[in-house]
């Protein structure tokens, strides 16, 4: 109990990208700094998220914070802090969020990234105390800098990410990311402001127990999903949803198991975004050793279209479920 009242001692995340900067594939600080300023805003998104329920109360002063802000959603909110600390630190040159029809020019322009980001996602679970969460992919620009960023620099496709990486404000705030050398996650310590490694290279189970969809609309999904939905409950394997992405993947990340979004009638190319879902989460699951597809092909295989909120059918997790998921695909 001695120890389990002590302040953690270990390694911040401020410590840890230090530490790492040389495996970064362009050893300048500018990846460094750009994973600094999500984790700012991150921590500001967490503490809003965390009084998520007090905000109308306290806000009450013709709906005024005392920074004089009006008050907004919690999402737009979350965009506003994200695209403040990604301008702020200068490193990234533009922003395309789900918040935003198109690309936010951050005024960096020579700021050598861009970053793609669902700012705060699983919108049905914002004002009922469920765990939702925030995803990120950064790239490289291609354009020339001392412009602005144009839609080339995020439709590079998927293997082109330099990193990516998610936010989970959860029964506890986790930081997850990855820069192609496996996947690290970050639990945030509330009293001292900051994010500690807690889980040093994270490794997805190549068989789970798990599938993670909504099978409200079961009528709707393709014969081969039911198909193999149906194995997965002759086995016996448990359902469990969220309804938020960000808690259904980091769960099944930990125990084994497959998140599904298919095509559905209402939606033929399914709900969930390539650029700032799935690019991202599927660059984090192969790092640890898991898989992405949208039926038959990988997710970062996927060759973007110049839609920047183009969505595809979405299936992530253990290996051996995946796999199997895959070769019924039509
Ligand atoms: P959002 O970007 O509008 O929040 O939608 C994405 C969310 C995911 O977090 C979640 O996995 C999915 O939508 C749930 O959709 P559904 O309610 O159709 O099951
Ligand atoms: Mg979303």
């Amino acid at each position: 109990t001695e120890d389990r009242l002590a302040l953690p001692v270990g390694t911040t995340l401020e410590r840890y990208i230090m530490r790492k900067q040389t495996e970064f594939p362009y050893a300048t600080g500018e990846l460094s700094q750009l994973l600094r300023d999500i984790a700012l805003a991150g921590k500001i998104v967490n503490r809003e998220v965390n009084r998520a329920g007090l905000s109308r109360i306290t806000g009450a002063m013709g709906e005024q914070n005392v920074q004089g802000e009006a008050q907004q959603r919690l999402d737009v909110e979350a965009n506003i802090r994200f695209i403040r600390a990604l301008t702020n630190g200068g490193e990234c040159c533009a922003i395309l969020s789900e918040e935003d029809e198109d690309i936010v020019q951050t005024g960096n322009h020579q700021g050598k990234y861009v970053v793609a980001i669902d700012p705060l996602d699983g919108s049905s679970n914002i004002d009922v105390n469920i765990s939702i969460g925030t995803i990120f992919a950064i790239y490289r620009r291609v354009s020339r800098t001392g412009g602005p960023a144009r839609a080339e620099d995020f439709l590079q496709g998927g293997r082109a990410q330099v990193a990516a990486g998610y936010i989970l404000y959860g029964s506890s705030t986790m930081l997850v990311y990855t820069t192609g050398h496996g996947v690290t996650g970050f639990t945030y310590e509330h009293s001292l402001g900051e994010f500690f490694l807690s889980h040093p290279d994270i490794k997805i189970p190549a068989q789970g127990n798990i599938f993670s969809c909504n099978e409200g609309n079961w009528l709707d999904y393709p014969e081969y999903v039911r198909g193999f939905l149906t194995t997965c409950k002759e086995r016996r394997l448990t359902g469990r949803y969220v309804g938020s992405l960000v808690a259904d993947y980091h769960r099944n990340l930990f125990t084994g198991g497959i998140y599904l979004y298919p095509a559905t009638t209402a939606k033929p190319a399914g709900k969930l975004r390539l650029l700032y879902e799935c690019y991202p989460l599927a660059m984090l699951i192969e790092q640890a050793g898991g898989v992405a597809v949208t039926g038959r092909t990988a997710v970062l295989d996927v060759p973007p279209t110049k839609n920047l909120h183009q969505r595809v059918p979405f299936f992530v997790g253990s290996a051996e479920l995946v796999h199997e998921l895959q070769a019924a695909a039509e």
